[in-house]
């Protein structure tokens, strides 16, 4: 993403002397972009534009500011350079294509595996490479686990995916290949116990400085991961690999075991919906309907919603991501329907929803296909939780429960829904879906039923406010 800005007189805010909007912006971008520039002659914009190009997309793709100069802003607009400069940047990125030195070190180690795991990040979605990506674990027979933005480059449902034996495969594969993923938070940094400390890493990334960040990586592939997957199945003698019979079978066994659980827990219903009621509804919904995109936010919401929703598409789900960041739903929902013109469901907490729900008029002004629905469940986390500082006021966790989010579309002039079950639920999905029109379901969410932090409660301090009072 390229945001671009014009900016305040040049001389008047280096000297600080006081201008309308006065902001050095481009000092204020640098630290939180990829890269930042400025121009200031008319005639540097088309390069301008190409550097910020460049950044954006060229390796890891992040997001990139310019700065447009008041003088460069007037000539612009006048010659029209931007335009026509853009006709240079035609292949901003060309292929890294790996050592393939790299390639033979990483399928020696694969052959060696007992335990072999393939995790694929949301890099390896960008890559465009689904085919090659899907061919090299099938021919490989290795379990593969998605992360988030990775659900869907191959389908959910694939026999080899691991998604519901995530904690087993973790601590136990000896062998694990992450393909465009970052030993993150996300991934408990690679280290014990989450993970076996005995483990052997094949890292292919882009970004060569990514190797080693966490953990000592045995076979880093630095390159793009088209070219990578694609000499890796070059590359790679067919029975040369076999994760063992022994661990498929602890695998499945896990596999099977966790799926009667959850089956368990998304049969029930109780009043008022839960979580997993609300997301059966949802993924019976959404199940004969792969064009449509899924954008997730919140806490319980984003957990829950990511283990229930299965995806059968490549780069249809869109989530809080790295950061874990509340506010980026509506951007990415209107985002969403207008590259690809197809329908969004965005499933927002209530308070990620608070993040950014103003954005329902742009949605509205432009007559997207965007059915927000709001897990309204009282609040972050919860909506029953208490003020442990004593006095009158309610948690500052806690949101309106009473709240009808259905009700701020309609001043827009699109279609509310209050819904209190999953048969409300589906009914209003589906009638929001077939209109192609901006909707959003206010969904009551029992306010007991999440958790702090939703699935990250390992990360939570103990409140140092609540104790010892009492
Ligand atoms: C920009 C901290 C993490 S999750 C969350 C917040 C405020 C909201 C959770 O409540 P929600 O979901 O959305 O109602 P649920 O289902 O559990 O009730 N500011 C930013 N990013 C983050 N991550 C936070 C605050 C946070
Ligand atoms: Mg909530």
């Amino acid at each position: 993403m390229i945001q671009i800005s014009g900016s305040s007189d040049r001389q008047i805010i280096d000297l600080q002397q006081g201008d309308y909007e006065e902001l050095d912006q481009l000092n204020a971008a640098k630290p939180y972009t990829k890269a930042a520039f400025r121009v200031s002659k008319p005639e540097d914009i088309g390069i301008g534009i190409a550097r910020a190009i460049h950044a954006a997309v060229s390796g890891r793709p992040g997001g990139v500011y310019l700065d447009l100069t008041a003088e460069v802003l007037g000539a612009a607009l006048d010659a029209d350079a931007g335009a026509k400069s853009l006709v240079h940047v035609v292949d901003p990125t060309p292929r890294q294509i790996p050592a393939p030195e790299s390639i033979e070190r990483a399928l020696d180690l694969l052959a060696s595996a007992q335990r072999p795991l393939i995790i694929l990040g949301k890099g390896a979605a960008y890559a465009q490479a689904d085919a090659d990506i899907r061919s090299f674990i099938e021919k490989t027979g290795i379990p593969f686990l998605p992360m988030s933005m990775a659900k869907g480059l191959l389908p959910d449902n694939h026999p080899q995916s691991v998604a519901a034996a995530r904690s087993l495969v973790l601590a136990q594969a000896d062998v694990v290949m992450l393909i465009g993923a970052r030993l993150n938070w996300l991934l408990g940094h690679g280290k014990a116990p989450q993970w076996s400390p005995t483990a052997s890493f094949i890292q292919l990334d882009v970004s060569p400085t990514e190797i080693d960040s966490n953990r000592p990586i045995a076979a880093p592939i630095v390159g793009d991961i088209g070219s990578a997957v694609s000499a890796l199945l070059t590359t790679f003698k067919p029975g040369s690999i076999r994760p063992s019979a022994a661990w498929l079978k602890a695998i499945a066994d896990r596999k099977q075991h966790n799926a009667e659980s959850m089956a368990a827990r998304l049969g029930r219903n109780p009043n008022p919906m839960d979580f997993y009621s609300a997301l059966r509804a949802i993924r019976d919904v959404l199940r004969d309907k792969s064009d449509v995109y899924v954008v997730n936010e919140g806490a319980n919401t984003l957990d829950f919603g990511r283990n229930v929703i299965d995806m059968y598409e490549p780069r249809k789900r869109l989530d809080s991501g790295t950061w874990g960041v509340m506010g980026i739903g509506m951007g990415y929902a209107i985002g969403a329907a207008v590259t690809s013109g197809k329908p969004v469901v965005a499933i927002e907490g209530d308070s990620a929803f608070g993040f950014c729900g103003m954005e329902i008029e742009t949605i509205c002004r432009y007559e997207l296909p965007i059915v927000t629905v709001v897990f309204n469940n009282g609040g972050i986390y919860r909506g029953d939780d208490i003020n442990r500082s004593g006095g009158a006021d309610s948690s500052p966790t806690i949101l309106m429960k009473s709240a009808r989010y259905d009700k701020l579309i309609e001043a827009f002039g699109g279609t509310g829904h209050h819904v209190t079950d999953p048969q409300g639920l589906t009914q209003a999905l589906t009638d929001a879906l077939a209109s192609g029109k901006p909707a959003i379901i206010n969904c009551v969410i029992d306010p007991t039923a999440g958790t702090e932090s939703g699935h990250l409660q390992s990360l939570n301090p103990t409140s140092q406010i609540g104790s010892g009072r009492k």
